[in-house]
This record gives structure tokens, C-alpha cells and sequence, in this order.
């Protein structure tokens, strides 16, 4: 006998995918398994399928899982973990990764994860096209944890944010910021710019504006947001909310 459902349960949907944008809770989203993966799975956010110029996933690797063989895919990475541990390795530098722990790898760098802990690893995947820039030398590999990344706070409009890999580093064709917001708050104007957004609720709710349309937002759901969207957040319910933000930055666009 199949479990019962809820009434409702099977027609209600919160996921909305539109030319320039999407809004995508974890309810409903399947995993793709790749060759070069075992005992893992990546759950596809954003991809250039939708229109993105990025891919966005959320990693799961079971204890033990990961990549089967050290790889090497001429792609730029950014890895943060939301539950579990894993072990990242980029070149001879290596970490292992707890909730809160990110790694950026450099494209052409020979990259492996591993889940060396006893539960369900789960990790924001993040890869693009490294974007060179004349006369800057490209990254090093690089390891942190939100928990040791100072917390910026702008002016005193309850807003707040950590740089995780760095703000106006040129070498960077992109940012990952945590972007925190006090009980109530939210962005003193609508924003519409040329940078694209994947957006992950880290903590709390809020309201999400894209375009014309307001959508209430928590913990685990993703946004993409493409370039040029209107958009704003307000921070609602009882308590703060943050989320981890990828942006596209330093870099012309033709
Ligand atoms: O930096 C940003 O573009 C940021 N304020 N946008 C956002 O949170 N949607
Ligand atoms: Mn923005």
C-alpha cells in the first residue's frame, strides 16, 4: 500500500520557472547521477538550460561517496556545506569541510570530494567558465568556513554580510556572500543589474520580489535570478533571515 497524501498535497506547487528567473523548493526536485560520481547525486538548480551562465546543484554523497577518480574538468568551483562532511582536494591543497566550510577551486585544477563522514553529506555546487582577465593572475585554490568570515554590517539598516571569497578581488570572476537581514528589514531600493543571482535560504523567510511578483521564501528553496531582474528581499516572520548568494562580478559583459 502506497503511504497517504494529504489532501492538496499532490496539486500544490510552489516552483515557478520563467525566462529570466526561477523559484525552486527542494519538494518535487530530482537528482541526476553521473558517471564520474559514486554513492553520490547532484540535484540541478541552475544550468545554461534554463538560460543561466552558471550551474548551481546541491551536492548528496552518502558516507564514502563522491568523485570515483581525481578529476579535471577546465571548470571553476565552489563548494559550501549545508550538512555532514566533505573532504575537498584541489591540486596539493586539501580540507576537510563542516557545515559552514566552502572551497573554491581554480579551473584546471585536479579536483576529488569525498564524504568522510557517517551521515548524508549535503553541499551547494557551484561551476562556470573561468572569465581570465588581462595581467591578473587566476586564483589559487582556496578553503574557509562562514563561522570565521567576518560579518559586515553596511549602515545601520539591520543589514549585514560576509564576503566568503573575497569583495573586489579582480582575480575573481564571481562572489559567493552571505547576505543577512534583522528581523523586519530589507534592500533600501528595487535592484536591476546586469548580474545574475543563485540564490539559497540559509535561514529564516522572507519575501522575494522578481519581476512584478512577490514570492514568500525559506529555508532550502533556490531562486535564479538572470540578469537584469527587478528584485528585493523583506525579511518576515519572528526572527533574522540569511541566504548564500552567488554573483557574477569584474568582469566586462558582451
Ligand atoms: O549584491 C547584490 O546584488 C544583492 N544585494 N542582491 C540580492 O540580494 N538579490
Ligand atoms: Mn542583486
Amino acid at each position: 500500500m502506497p503511504a497517504p497524501v494529504p489532501p492538496g498535497v499532490i496539486g500544490h506547487n510552489r516552483s515557478l520557472v520563467s525566462r529570466n528567473y526561477a523559484v525552486l523548493p527542494p519538494e518535487g526536485m530530482f537528482p541526476s547521477f553521473l558517471p564520474w560520481l559514486s554513492d553520490a547525486s547532484v540535484f540541478y538548480q541552475a544550468t545554461p538550460r534554463m538560460g543561466a551562465r552558471f550551474t548551481q546543484g546541491r551536492l548528496e554523497a552518502a558516507p564514502g561517496g563522491g568523485t570515483a577518480a581525481p578529476r579535471q574538468d577546465g571548470l571553476e568551483h565552489f563548494l559550501f556545506v549545508l550538512a555532514g562532511n566533505l573532504d575537498v582536494a584541489a591540486d596539493d591543497a586539501s580540507a576537510r569541510l563542516e557545515p559552514g566550510g566552502f572551497a573554491y577551486i581554480p579551473a584546471g585544477a585536479t579536483y576529488s570530494l569525498r564524504n568522510s563522514g557517517a551521515d548524508l553529506a549535503k553541499a551547494v555546487w557551484i561551476s562556470r567558465r573561468y572569465q581570465p582577465a588581462e595581467g591578473i593572475a587566476p586564483p589559487p585554490p582556496r578553503f574557509g568556513s562562514r563561522e570565521t568570515t567576518p560579518v559586515t554590517r553596511v549602515d545601520d539598516s539591520g543589514r549585514w554580510r560576509q564576503y566568503l571569497l573575497g569583495n573586489l578581488d579582480m582575480a575573481m570572476d564571481f562572489e559567493m556572500n552571505v547576505m543577512g537581514f534583522d528581523r523586519g528589514t530589507h534592500f533600501h531600493c528595487v535592484e536591476t543589474h546586469v548580474m545574475e543571482h543563485g540564490l539559497l535560504m540559509l535561514e529564516g523567510q522572507g519575501l522575494q520580489l522578481l519581476d512584478r511578483d512577490w514570492h514568500e521564501i525559506w529555508e532550502g528553496d533556490f531562486v535564479w535570478m538572470g540578469p537584469f531582474i527587478p528584485q528585493q528581499f523583506y525579511c518576515t516572520g519572528w526572527g533574522g533571515a540569511a541566504y548564500l548568494l552567488y554573483k557574477d562580478v569584474n568582469r566586462e559583459v558582451f
